[in-house]
């Protein structure tokens, strides 16, 4: 089969690759970024700006992908710095891509979309179906995203799936979001022996691990369409509080020292954001269920930001 990517240098992309062509897959990776040192050249990575409709229009006619994981986006701590970027690649770039996957007649697409969508004050667990009032332009524009999938998919009758993503944690370095304080307790921890956190202890919101987050992607893009009773769903797996995330880098790096300075922007974003996700439609309509909880993800992704050496830090990142 042959699968497109948008955004393929980011954290999804990184590990969603590898299972991609493991798989056999004929993988086209796109991104803005040159192709990272750890992809393979074997995979045929290109160019691509998400905001420029002629570019993705002529990729698209040249590619004729049968499946795309459409992953370009400003997260939301980088996307209330440059909320005109954030527009720009999250809104435009979908319809971009929407509008030459109708003209050139893909196969189906998986749309990334993401706890942002939802503001404050709502049910705990929250479910799919509540208004949707984010407070960032990620979130309007990820709103936005799944409407005009859904739309493209009642009006054109494309083959269009999302989910909404948790904070996902991975070996990868992050980019820009309000969740990385999570994925920092882990890169600081085993890099730096050291981490202050831009959230206060009692933050909760949903997190997953990575290799779920690859699994509910291929899940849901094998899954019969017949199943299937809405355009994106949510997935779950584990909603810690900050120290109880600390508590458990601290068990396996019992010197590690993680220590908390709230910053008012990106805190306001972690607390308009709910604290558990309910996703039984996607459990009854495919099979979805997440299997790393805190202390199994712990144990799997210290050894691996271990393995990866010295490199980029809260320190470094900028967000
Ligand atoms: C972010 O923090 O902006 C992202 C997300 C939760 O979508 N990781």
């Amino acid at each position: 089969m042959k699968v497109l990517l948008t955004g393929a240098g980011g954290q999804i992309g990184h590990d969603l690759i590898s299972h991609l062509t493991d798989a056999g897959h004929h993988v086209v990776a796109t991104d803005l970024a040159p192709r990272p040192a750890t992809h393979a050249s074997h995979v045929d990575w290109r160019r691509l700006d998400v905001t420029d409709a002629t570019a993705m229009h002529a990729t698209f006619a040249d590619v004729r992908p049968d499946l795309v994981f459409h992953l370009a986006a400003i997260l939301s701590a980088r996307g209330e710095k440059d909320p005109v970027l954030a527009y720009n690649v999250n809104q435009t770039g979908t319809w971009n891509l929407l509008e030459a996957a109708r003209a050139t007649g893909v196969g189906r697409i998986l749309f990334t979309s993401s706890i942002a969508v939802y503001g404050p004050g709502l049910p705990d667990p929250t479910p799919d179906d509540v208004a949707l009032w984010p407070t960032t332009m990620y979130g309007i524009t990820k709103v936005s995203g799944e409407m005009l999938c859904d739309y493209y998919r009642r009006r054109w009758g494309m083959d269009i799936r999302g989910v909404r993503f948790p904070g996902l944690i991975s070996a990868a370095e992050p980019g820009g979001g309000s969740s990385d304080y999570a994925l920092f307790m882990y890169v600081d921890g085993v890099r730096r022996g050291a981490y202050e956190a831009f959230a206060r202890p009692d933050t909760r919101i949903p997190l997953m691990y990575m290799p779920d987050g690859v699994r509910a992607l291929l899940d849901l893009s094998r899954a019969d369409r017949a199943g299937l009773t809405r355009c994106v769903y949510n997935v779950a797996a584990f909603s810690p509080r900050a120290d109880e995330i600390a508590a458990s880098v601290k068990r396996a790096l019992p010197d590690v020292q993680i220590t908390y300075k709230s910053e008012p922007v990106r805190q306001g974003i972690l607390d308009s954001w709910p604290r558990a996700l309910d996703d039984s439609r996607a459990r009854a309509d495919w099979g979805w269920k997440a299997e790393y909880d805190l202390e199994a993800m712990t144990a799997d992704l210290i050894p691996k930001i271990r393995a990866m050496g010295p490199g980029p830090t809260s320190v470094t990142h900028a967000h």
